[in-house]
């Protein structure tokens, strides 16, 4: 894959609908950001829109096998499902995807569902550049529906609210104090509430749920509803998918779907400035040699300097930017 020549071959098969040319360019993606540029330059006829659904919650309340157990029904209904799995917890990339791969076993095979699985811990150029680009590229391909798995607030690398559309939040039985949930101001991003393992019990925690959801206002209009699973056995799966559906009507009739589409993009864009404000200064000005030498004076003498070292640096220089001739 050095070539163009062989780019080109490879957006050909992709166009064609061929899964290991969309498993290819994924991985060229993520190990070579700037290719994305490369790559979606052959895209702009794109018009199709994706379906993005975000499911969050902490590590092991069940979101890879509930995943697993939504994308069969939506395949079922003959729709098409791309999957980002995103697991922090573990330290090797591959780790994950093992992980994930045994607990979707049961629709891996199937041709209309695509399933990537990222470690963020340390991700080349960043695992919400990389959830941006894939998902982008399942849209490409034609996906229906995107999932992105990942958990919850705080721990994930990045927003799964800048790119998703509907957010589902999953809860466990014993999950602990609904209230240090809502400390958490996890009560404030579901677009909805899934207490999965509810053969191991969960009425409790579903009801301080609505408790709380009715001493809110919904300013959009929108009450999140709260749904129990049992992802293993497959039961309240259809629920829950409702539920997501309601949510996707409620957004295009309010027509706040667009601001969630132009706001994946916002996010998009901003990272891409940034990320070339970054390479400007660390190529140009200041670079990671000399980011050590500063760290080896601050610990030699005092920790403090590094601010007014850092401060110098940038009060004597002008930033200029310029359009080129
Ligand atoms: N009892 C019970 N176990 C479940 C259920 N859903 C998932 N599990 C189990 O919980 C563990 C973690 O599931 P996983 O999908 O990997 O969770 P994730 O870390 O949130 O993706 C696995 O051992 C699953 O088999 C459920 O509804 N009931
Ligand atoms: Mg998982």
């Amino acid at each position: 894959m050095k070539s163009y020549q062989d780019l080109d071959t490879l957006i050909k098969q992709f166009k064609e609908k061929d899964k290991v040319a969309l498993a290819k360019l994924i991985t060229l993606i993520e190990n070579v950001p700037e290719k994305a540029h490369e790559i979606f330059k052959h895209f702009e006829d794109i018009s199709h829109d994706s379906y993005i659904i975000g499911i969050t919650g902490s590590p092991g309340v069940g979101k890879s096998t509930l995943t697993g157990q939504v994308s069969k029904i939506l395949l079922e209904q003959g729709k098409s499902v791309g999957i980002i799995c995103v697991d922090p917890t573990s330290p090797f990339s591959g780790g994950a995807f093992l992980g994930d791969r045994v607990r979707m076993t049961d629709i891996s095979l199937h041709p209309n569902v695509f399933l990537r699985s990222l470690a963020s811990r340390g991700y080349k150029g960043g695992i919400s550049r990389a959830v941006f680009d894939i998902s982008l590229l399942y849209e490409a391909y034609g996906m229906d529906v995107i999932i992105i798995e990942t958990v919850g607030v705080g721990q994930a690398e990045f927003d799964i609210y800048n790119l998703a559309y509907t957010v589902v939040v999953v809860l466990v039985p014993g999950y602990g104090d609904a209230i240090q949930m809502q400390k958490a101001g996890i009560i404030e991003i579901g677009d909805m509430y899934n207490i999965n393992k509810k053969d191991l019990g969960g009425e409790d925690i579903a009801v301080q749920i609505e408790m709380m959801l009715d001493d809110n206002t919904f300013q959009s209009g929108w009450r999140p509803p709260v749904s129990m699973t049992d992802a293993i056995a497959g039961e309240g799966v259809e629920e829950l998918i409702q539920n997501i559906w309601d949510h996707k009507e409620h957004l295009e009739l309010s027509e706040a779907i667009n601001v969630k589409k132009k706001n994946r993009f916002t996010y998009k864009i901003k990272e891409l400035i940034y990320s070339k404000i970054q390479k400007l200064i660390t190529e140009n000005f200041i670079d990671e040699s000399e980011i050590q030498e500063i760290v080896n004076h601050a610990v030699d003498d005092g920790k403090f300097k590094i601010y007014r070292t850092i401060h110098n640096k940038f009060e004597d220089v002008n930033f200029e930017v310029k359009k080129k001739e």
